[in-house]
Formats: C-alpha cells, structure tokens, sequence
C-alpha cells in the first residue's frame, strides 16, 4: 500500500534533536526596488517554467486527474494548470481553482498563535497545561506543540489505516477537539517531550485548543481577522464543519489501497478530523501571497519570525520550525513554507527567504506515494532554474552560484 502521508514514518520519529539556524539563503537575493522582474538579483536563475510544467504532467502520468502551479516571482505571475479539475464534466482544472490545503493549515494556525506571543498573552515555553489545565502531559510546552516535538500519538495513523473506508467513516463526522486529543492520549508519547521531531496533527489541533481559549472566538475567526482579511485572501476559507467546497474550485480524487479501483470523489467532506491542522481552502495565489507574506515579516514580529526559523531536523535536507517547514534545494536554496495532504489534494507551497519568489503546486488526488514525491521537483525548477549544461558544454561559460554549491548533485 502507499501512504499518502506527508513527513511521517519511523525514520522520522527517531531524529536526534539539534536545533539550528541555517545560513541565509534565498533565491531572490537582496530585495529588489520596484519589485519588477527586470531588477533580478544577477545570480538569481529564472525559474524553470518547462520544468515546472513537467512536474504537472508528470503528476498526471501517475494518476492526478488534474495539477496545478503559480509562479510569483518578483510582482511577474506565471499559472500552469494541466488536466481536470472534474472528471464528471471534464472541465479543465485552471491554477485560480480553490482546492483543500492540508496540512498548510498549520502554517496559519502557528501564525495565530505566534501574534498572540508578540501581544504577550502566550509563552512559547510554557507548558500547555498553563493554558489548558491537566490537558496533557506536563513536560509538553507550546514550542514542542508547534515543532513537533511533544510526542503526541498521531490519531490519524489509525483513522486512516485503510484509506476509504477509514475516510467514509469521517466524512461527515463533527469532532471536538477534546475528542481528538482522547484518541491520541490513548496512545503512550512517541517520544519525550522536546527530543526529537515526530509529526503528528495532535499538535495542531492543541494548537486549535490554545487559539479559542486565549482569545475566546473560534480558530475560524482567527484566521479571518488575523490573517485572511489583513491580507486580502479573497479565495481562503475555513468552513468547519460545513463540506462544501466556495465555487470555483477543484474536485479532490482519493486513490483506494486497492490497485485498479476507481477513484473516490472526496471534495466533499467535514475535514473535522483535522480542523485546525488541515481544513483550510484556498488557492494558489492566496498560499503564494500568505507565505511571501510570512517571510517578508508582514505577520509577526520579526522576533517571531525568527522563532518560526528555529529548525529540529527532519532529514539531510529539511527542517521544521514552528509551523514552517524548510526545505534546502539542490543549488544551495533554502526555500519556507508547507506541505499539505488531505483526501484528494496534495500541496507544495514554499517561498524564498526574502518572499519575494513562491510556489504553490497542487495535485487533485492523494493517496498516491508517486504523486507526492513528484511535486517537490517543482520547487527544485522553481528555485533552482534550469539544470546546468553538462561539464564540457560549459568550460568557457561563468559559473553560476547554484553550479558550484552542489554540483554532484542531480537535479531529477
Ligand atoms: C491523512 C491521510 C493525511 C490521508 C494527513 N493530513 O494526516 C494532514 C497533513 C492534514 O499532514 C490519506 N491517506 C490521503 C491515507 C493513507 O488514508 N492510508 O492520502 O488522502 O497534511
């Protein structure tokens, strides 16, 4: 069977923690006047839109119905969009298409919490239980929360261990968060509090918890007054438990476990078994703006900013601060953002340090390993531009930074 799931697994859980701050890096160089992209930083390789555009068909070729991508570089858009986004009428999907973020939610719900740090109603190292008396185990802190490092039991390993039915039986589920919090305290830690990075959604439903009791309104009216309005995300919504989809979107097509089944429409549903770790709608203009946003320091302190881009590793070339993932590309690039899976939609969306370049690429489909591992090759040709020519079509041709950070590696 392949698992759909972004950033779990065994290897995972047993990463020895070290925090660091990695060198900045980014693909846009210093800001640019203007904001044009005439006034490109020179050693800035153009994204690699053909190769972007691969990565899509490619998705397709595995299995997506449709797949999408928004380039925003420098104030200059680029939508590439191949395939359906309904395959009862067989209406083209198009890169303005709203779509289920996933996991991308937990970027907007650190957000929230990490403003309610800047206006000193929340300590990132307190425990939990501070806010939320005899929730949890002592040691676990808001900062374990946000890393993933408390060791809650991810309830959604079980939840989902047989993909539809585990899906159907959700659907149209409404959970409270206390009830998704028992199905994980019915699980020992999977690792001591603060030790290492173990992926799970419970800490981001506690982090749901932590919205509603310090500010006393729904993590849904968090988002809208702390994030979506003040950015103008006009195609962002968080509909819990409501399982319509605001027009102009994209239908989601879960993949069965069972090789050659159909595939399952899955647009509608309550996504209440994530809510505020994974029931967010948007676009990819709105993710595109969200996280530039972000980086350039538009939604936090810079302080905050910065506690964000405390990294656990992940692996060799990932980190996970608060909410943010890192990912650190072949041509030396660190790019911020998220990934996001939920029953129909796999999303990669990361913008470079200064957020003045992102990406946003969405299949309509999950639940296929291929698939998911395809669309990361979007940032590489986002980020990275066009791989260089071979060694000895070059030797009188200036080498460009991205060639001599990492030449041995091959960028697929
Ligand atoms: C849950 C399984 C994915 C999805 C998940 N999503 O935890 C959160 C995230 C919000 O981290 C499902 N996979 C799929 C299975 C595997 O059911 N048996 O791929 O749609 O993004």
């Amino acid at each position: 069977m392949l698992s759909g799931k972004v950033g779990k697994g065994t290897a995972l859980g047993a990463v020895v923690l070290s925090l660091l701050t990695v060198p900045a890096q980014s693909a846009g160089a210093a800001p640019v006047p203007g904001g044009t992209t005439a006034s490109h930083a020179p050693r800035t390789p153009a994204p690699d839109l053909d190769q972007v555009r691969a990565t899509l068909t490619s998705a397709l070729a595995n299995g997506a119905p449709g797949a999408m991508a928004r380039v925003d570089d420098h104030g200059t858009v680029h939508r590439l969009a191949e395939g359906v986004g309904d395959r009862a009428t067989g209406r083209a999907i198009t890169a303005d298409d709203r779509f289920r973020v996933g996991s991308v939610t937990k970027s907007f719900s650190a957000v929230v919490l990490l403003q309610l740090v800047d206006e000193g109603e929340l300590d990132l190292d307190a425990p939990v239980n501070t806010y939320l008396p005899g929730l949890l185990d002592q040691r676990i802190t808001v900062r374990h929360l946000l890393s993933h490092r408390s060791g809650l039991y991810d309830y959604t390993n079980d939840m989902f261990a047989r993909t539809v039915p585990g899906f159907e039986a959700v659907r149209n589920r409404v959970f409270s968060h206390q009830e998704l919090v028992d199905l994980s305290l019915a699980k020992p830690l999977t690792v001591t509090p603060g030790s290492a990075y173990s992926y799970s959604n419970t800490n981001f439903v506690v982090a749901g918890m932590l919205i509603e009791k310090l500010t006393g309104n729904t993590v849904h009216t968090e988002y809208r007054e702390r994030i979506i309005n003040r950015l103008g995300l006009r195609d962002t919504f968080y509909v819990h438990p409501a399982t319509a989809m605001p027009a102009r979107h994209a239908k989601g097509y879960l993949r069965p476990d069972e090789a050659g089944a159909p595939l399952v429409d899955s647009t509608r549903q309550t996504v209440s078994w994530a809510q505020s770790a994974g029931a967010v709608i948007s676009s990819t203009r709105d993710l595109n703006t969200f996280f530039s946003a972000l980086l350039r320091g538009r939604l936090t302190s810079a302080a905050q900013l910065e506690q964000m881009r405390q990294w656990t590793p992940v692996n060799a070339t990932q980190g996970y601060g608060l909410g943010l993932r890192r990912r650190d590309l072949s041509c030396g690039v660190s790019v911020y953002g998220h990934t996001g899976t939920v029953q129909g939609y796999y999303t990669t969306s990361f913008t470079s340090q200064d957020g003045r370049r992102s990406i946003t690429a969405v299949a309509n489909t999950s639940n296929n390993g291929t698939v998911l591992n395809t669309l990361p090759r979007a940032l590489e040709a986002a980020f990275c531009g066009k791989p260089a020519p071979a060694a000895s079509a070059r030797s009188s041709a200036p080498v460009e930074r991205y060639e001599d950070i990492a030449p041995g590696i091959a960028r697929d």
